[in-house]
């Protein structure tokens, strides 16, 4: 899989992504066999690295880094640990002092200066590789750069690469304090990629911070730490699994088949404080599932506090009760676990096979399970779940409500139509956002809740 990282935070995810890469194959208590442990280093090291630099024998990430500024990329780039790097020449950053916050700025001026030189090297990349597994895209939806000169590559890749699968990861901006254009960038991109991207994996700031600051109990939550948490949880559906086929192409027909939901999100459990991480029991898997699958409820409390949820061992009289809460109606779940199964500990799956999850349209494929032995970033058990359902209407819908707002009083306007943008474009995008909105929100579960 080629990455390609888009402006500060696609390069700051990036790096972290390629980091923990690095340090989930050095693990050294992997709980299965030396040929299992090998099998997955290797499968590990084609999906995410490219061959091996002659000094130091470490490994070039398979990955491109784009930016309009030199200073992240830079400090990205020697950032390179021990084990890794990145080739210099996939860093593709013509210093123009960055995209203002301005999608209009990176779609079109900078990505003219830019684009040209991401494709070659792009080529360059797909040329090494046998059988290539497609794209995976990283940036904040936000910014100037990330949103305006990711959404021109995704088409530009969805030209030249038309049955490639592409993969995006859209970090959505904090929904107060940040800058007043995050709204209309955020639109415009939704807009590019849902239907250019196979697959766009959802990732709020606000639920990374508050997961930081509730779960990790961390009160001094940086961007950094956010990433982690994103990177981990790319990661615990991206590292291999027992299904021997299961790429990036695998998982966008299992996840996102119908054109009108190209979306998800990832949950993942359990997140431990480092403090308390040698005192925390490891539970069986029945408590992590159940965990998970709170994730989905809806619940007159926001879904953000149900993600935040603390990991409980399990209550029989909550149990009871559980059957009372309604569920986000979802399109499609795919659930991997990661860590030891055993006959006294097993895996149940009937909660996640139950018909009333589903829309009574979706009658396949609605769930999958892949499972992996190996211990994962030294934890005896880690779960992700890898979820398209209609809880993504509700950031899409505060960004599109907050940016038609601002539209409907032309502000900022100029600013993009300094950059060529028209009145006609704004309306196509809030209308392709819109329509995915309204797909998500009208998704009803089978039992009509
Ligand atoms: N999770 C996370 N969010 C980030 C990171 N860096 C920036 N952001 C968020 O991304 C948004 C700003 O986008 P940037 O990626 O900084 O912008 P850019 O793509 O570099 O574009 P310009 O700077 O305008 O040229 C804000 O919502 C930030 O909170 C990061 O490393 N991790
Ligand atoms: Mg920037």
């Amino acid at each position: 899989m080629l990455t390609l990282q888009f402006g500060q935070c696609g390069n700051q995810l990036g790096c972290d992504l390629f980091s923990r890469v690095a340090a989930d194959v050095a693990t050294s208590s992997t709980g299965v066999s030396y040929g299992a442990n090998y099998e997955y280093t290797e499968s590990t090291i084609e999906r995410w690295f490219d061959g091996i630099a002659e000094c130091g024998r470490r490994h070039f990430a398979r990955a491109i880094l784009v930016d309009t500024e030199e200073k992240v990329v830079n400090k990205v780039y020697q950032n390179a640990n021990a084990s890794w790097l990145y080739r210099t020449g996939n860093v593709v950053c013509q210093s123009g002092g960055g995209s203002a916050n301005n999608w209009a700025y990176g779609y079109t001026t900078n990505s003219r200066r830019l684009s040209n030189i991401v494709l070659n090297a792009t080529r360059q990349e797909m040329e090494k590789l046998d059988r290539s597994e497609g794209f995976l895209l990283l940036l904040s939806s936000a910014g100037g750069t990330g949103s305006g000169i990711g959404s021109c590559m995704v088409e530009l890749l969805r030209e030249e690469y038309e049955v490639k699968p592409i993969v995006a990861t859209v970090v959505l901006p904090f929904t107060f304090g940040e800058v007043c254009t995050q709204n209309y960038n955020t639109v415009l991109t939704l807009a590019k990629f849902s239907d250019r991207a196979d697959l766009t994996v959802l990732f709020e700031n606000e639920q990374m911070h508050s997961m930081c600051t509730n779960l990790l109990r961390n009160c001094n939550t940086t961007l950094r730490d956010m990433n982690g948490i994103i990177s981990e949880n790319l990661l615990a559906v991206f590292q291999p699994t027992n299904n021997a086929k299961c790429d990036a192409n695998f998982l966008i027909s299992k996840v996102a088949a119908h054109p009108n939901f190209r979306f998800a999100t990832i949950k993942s459990t359990p997140h431990t404080p480092a403090t308390s991480l040698q005192f925390e029991p490891t539970h069986n898997w029945e408590v992590y599932i159940r965990h998970l699958k709170q994730t989905l409820r809806v619940s007159k409390s926001s879904q953000v506090e149900l993600t935040n949820s603390q990991l409980k061992a399990p209550n029989p009289t909550l149990r009871k009760t559980a059957m009372s809460h309604v569920y986000s109606p979802c399109v499609s779940n795919v659930l991997i676990t990661r860590g030891k199964s055993m006959k006294n500990d097993l895996i149940a799956l009937e909660d996640w096979q139950k018909r009333h999850l589903y829309p009574e349209w979706i009658t396949m494929n609605f769930f999958t399970h892949l499972h992996q032995e190996r211990r994962f970033l030294n934890r005896d058990k880690f779960l992700a779940l890898l979820s398209n359902h209609s809880e993504i209407h509700r950031p899409l819908d505060v960004y599109l409500n907050k940016a038609w707002d601002s539209y409907k009083c032309a502000a900022f306007l100029h600013q993009y139509k300094q950059f060529g943008l028209e009145e006609d474009d704004f309306l196509e995008a809030f209308a392709k956002v819109e329509n995915v909105v309204q797909g998500y929100k009208n998704l009803k579960s089978h039992s009509g809740n």
